[in-house]
C-alpha cells in the first residue's frame, strides 16, 4: 500500500515556505493531505474555506495532494486518512519549543504515527503568516513570498483598510 502523509497547518494564508514543505513531502509520499486545522492561539484572517480553495489551486500541480479542512485533532484526522506520518516544517530554533510539544502530545494520542521535520529552504526560513498579512495590510510587497493568486486574495482582504 502507498504511503501517506498530512502536512497539517493553519496556513491563514499558504506561503512560499509551507508550499515548499508540501511539494517537498509530495516527492516522498504517495499522497500528501494538506489539512486545514485550527491553531487557537491564532485569530484567523481567511475563512477554513477559503483557506482550502488557495491551497487546492497552488498544490494542483503536485498531482498527489488532497486538502481538506478539519474540526477537531490532528491526531483523529490522520487516523480517518490512514496517515504513516506527519511532516511539519522547522524555522528557527525558536519553532522548535512548540513542535516538541506538539509531536509528544501527538505520539501520546497515538503513538503509531510518526513526526518527520523538514528544513525550511533557506530562501523561505523568514516567512510565516503573521508576517505576510502584517505586510499586506499596509500595503507592502509581498510577491516574492506568496503565489499570486494569495497576492491578490490579501489585496481583497485589505482593500478597504
Ligand atoms: N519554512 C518552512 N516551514 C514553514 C514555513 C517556512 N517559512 N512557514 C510555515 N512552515 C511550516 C510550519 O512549521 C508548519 O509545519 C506548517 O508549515 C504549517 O504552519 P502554520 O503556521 O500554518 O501552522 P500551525 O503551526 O499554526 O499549525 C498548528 C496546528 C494547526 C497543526 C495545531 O494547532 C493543531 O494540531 N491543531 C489541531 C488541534 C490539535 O490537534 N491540537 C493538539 C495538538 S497536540
Amino acid at each position: 500500500m502507498g504511503k501517506t502523509a498530512v502536512c497539517p497547518g493553519s496556513f491563514d494564508p499558504i506561503t512560499y515556505g509551507h508550499l515548499d514543505i508540501i511539494e517537498r513531502a509530495s516527492k516522498l509520499f504517495d499522497t500528501v493531505y494538506v489539512s486545514v486545522l485550527k491553531n487557537s492561539s491564532k485569530k484567523g484572517l481567511f475563512t477554513p474555506e477559503e483557506r482550502v480553495e488557495l491551497i487546492k489551486k497552488v498544490t494542483e500541480e503536485f498531482g498527489n495532494v488532497e486538502v481538506r479542512d478539519f474540526n477537531g485533532l490532528l491526531i483523529e484526522f490522520c487516523q480517518e486518512v490512514q496517515a504513516d506520518a506527519i511532516v511539519r516544517g522547522l524555522r528557527a530554533v525558536s519553532d522548535f519549543e512548540y513542535e516538541m510539544q506538539l509531536t509528544s502530545m501527538n505520539r501520546k494520542l497515538d503513538s503509531n504515527i510518526e513526526t518527520i521535520y523538514m528544513m525550511t529552504n533557506n530562501h523561505y526560513s523568514f516567512i510565516s503568516s503573521s508576517i505576510v498579512k502584517e505586510v499586506a495590510k499596509y500595503g507592502g510587497k509581498i510577491e516574492d513570498v506568496v503565489p499570486p493568486l494569495v497576492e491578490d486574495a490579501l489585496k481583497e482582504k485589505f482593500k478597504d483598510q
